[in-house]
């Protein structure tokens, strides 16, 4: 590699940047809500310092964007994964939306992310990427699946010179200046909104289906459905927007604002103004109207769980669907937190030490040990480390999506009613299905955390075992 060199990390971070300037020309309330995040993070940073951006640097959390696409073949979904790839982003995560409550969605997802606590820090863009399911009988029947293949696979979402672009990047680690310039330009291009006249005979078709199914396959591009930034508090974020006179949805999703540990990931939205497009109509002439499938959304992120305390957030989202029912308004409110109340450790420290959040160990540095430290240390137990300050732990920040949130966003973001007939089967689709469609298994977000949790653990292990002459088993 030579000096000029722009390494994937680097294409990411400007990748991200250069699609942030793109929505906010194309939805302008998307730019005021990232003034709105930026004011909120820096509250939070004044009012709790430190303690802000314990799960994020404010750096990072400043940059910090997801985006959501939606295409509509396996043929597309590689693509998007070797343009993904040359930003040093991996498919993470598995998610079927088509029984999703309250509404299913005809789509399977993944998201692409980086995968490295190192790339993440250094620009976390992650793009949720849903495909569209024509075969599944639910929604679409023989005739429409096979009208539907053969609109996709008439269009290119990306050129060739972007994925040639594209390849090289991946297997070099990167692109020179002027190559790495015109990669950006023709990816950010592959996102942006066409003006390319839209059939409005076939959109209304697929409408009644699913308006995602026409968001896909109605149009002869992708687009960036909605960009998000994040934010240190939502609940500020929430109050700020509506004193903006910008209307939210009626509820931020996941799990409630409350005393204990931020766990998982929060999010709210609101949705964007009718976009001018252009139609053509059935008797050929061109038309403009309206078409409203974009929106804002803003997320809080907090600790990864692991398949225990994702277990338990499963049951409390469920006792407090049994527990609300009937309740309004405060009564409503006040289930969840009392739910999380009941159920959560009230600090990170009982999270971790339960087995329910993931994090990292690290080693406090100390040189002399007093007689309860070398205790400690002879005892190779974790937790009397971390007591005895020879160990300290840090949160795993949670890096994926939700899938009951996600459905909620989709659902969120439609106009029609759809419709979707329950009593055929749907088609069969898992992890290892898609990862043969994107052609890289797709990583399991749990295992991610899992080894990250578990390298520094035996990080710290090789550590104390150098100074100490410790033999060190720390728990897994
Ligand atoms: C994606 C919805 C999922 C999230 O944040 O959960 C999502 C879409 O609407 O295409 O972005
Ligand atoms: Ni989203």
């Amino acid at each position: 590699m030579t000096a000029t060199t722009v390494t994937t990390t680097e294409l990411r971070a400007r990748f991200a940047a250069r699609l942030s300037v793109l929505y906010g020309t194309e939805v302008p309330a998307y730019t005021t809500l990232v003034e709105v995040s930026q004011e909120v993070n820096r509250r939070a940073v004044e009012r709790s310092g430190q303690d802000a951006t314990r799960l994020g640097s404010i750096e990072r959390v400043t940059a910090e964007r997801h985006g959501a696409i939606r295409v509509g073949s396996p043929a597309e979904m590689a693509q998007v994964a070797r343009v993904f790839a040359a930003l040093g982003m991996h498919p993470c995560g598995f998610y079927d939306l088509r029984d999703a409550h309250p509404r299913p969605i005809p789509v399977v997802s993944t998201a692409f992310r980086p995968l490295d606590r190192d790339e993440l820090a250094i620009n976390p863009f992650r793009v949720f990427t849903s495909m569209l399911v024509p075969e599944d009988r639910r929604f679409f029947d023989a005739d429409l699946e096979e009208r539907l293949r053969a609109f996709i696979g008439a269009r290119s979402l990306f050129s060739p010179a972007l994925l040639e672009l594209a390849d090289r990047a991946s297997a070099e680690g990167g692109l020179d200046e002027a190559d790495a310039a015109r990669f950006l330009d023709l990816a950010a291009e592959s996102f942006s909104l066409t003006s390319e006249p839209i059939d409005r005979a076939w959109y209304q078709e697929l409408a009644r289906i699913s308006d995602v199914a026409a968001d896909i396959g109605g149009v002869g591009s992708t687009h960036i459905n909605h960009l998000t930034p994040r934010v240190l508090d939502i609940d500020d974020l929430y109050t700020s927007m509506q004193a903006r006179g910008i209307t939210m949805i009626d509820a931020i999703q996941g799990p409630p604002a409350w005393e204990g540990p931020d766990v998982l990931l929060r999010q709210t939205s609101f949705r964007a103004l009718d976009e001018q497009r252009t139609f053509r109509e059935a008797d050929g002439s061109i038309t403009q109207g309206t078409l409203r499938v974009r929106f804002g959304e803003v997320e809080a992120r907090g600790i990864a769980l692991t398949t225990t305390g994702r277990e338990l957030y499963e049951q409390m989202v469920a006792e407090v669907g049994t527990r609300s029912a009937g309740l309004e308004g405060e009564a409503r409110a006040a289930v969840a937190p009392q739910v999380w109340r009941e159920h959560l450790p009230v600090t990170e420290h009982e999270l971790f030490r339960s087995g329910l959040g993931f994090f990292t160990a690290h080693d406090t540095g100390l040189e002399h040990l007093d007689d309860a430290q070398r205790r400690a240390v002879e005892s190779g137990d974790l937790w009397t480390l971390v007591d005895t300050g020879v160990v300290e732990t840090a949160p795993i920040v949670y890096e994926d999506f939700l899938p009951r949130s996600a459905a909620g966003i989709f659902a969120s973001n439609l106009t029609g009613a759809g419709s979707v007939d329950e009593s055929v089967d749907g088609q069969d689709r898992d992890v290892d299905w898609l990862s043969d469609v994107v052609g890289t298994q797709i990583a399991a977000p749990e295992a991610v955390y899992a080894a990250e949790s578990q390298r520094s653990l035996d990080q710290v292990g090789a550590q104390l075992a150098d100074r100490f002459g410790a033999r060190f088993a720390p728990l897994g």
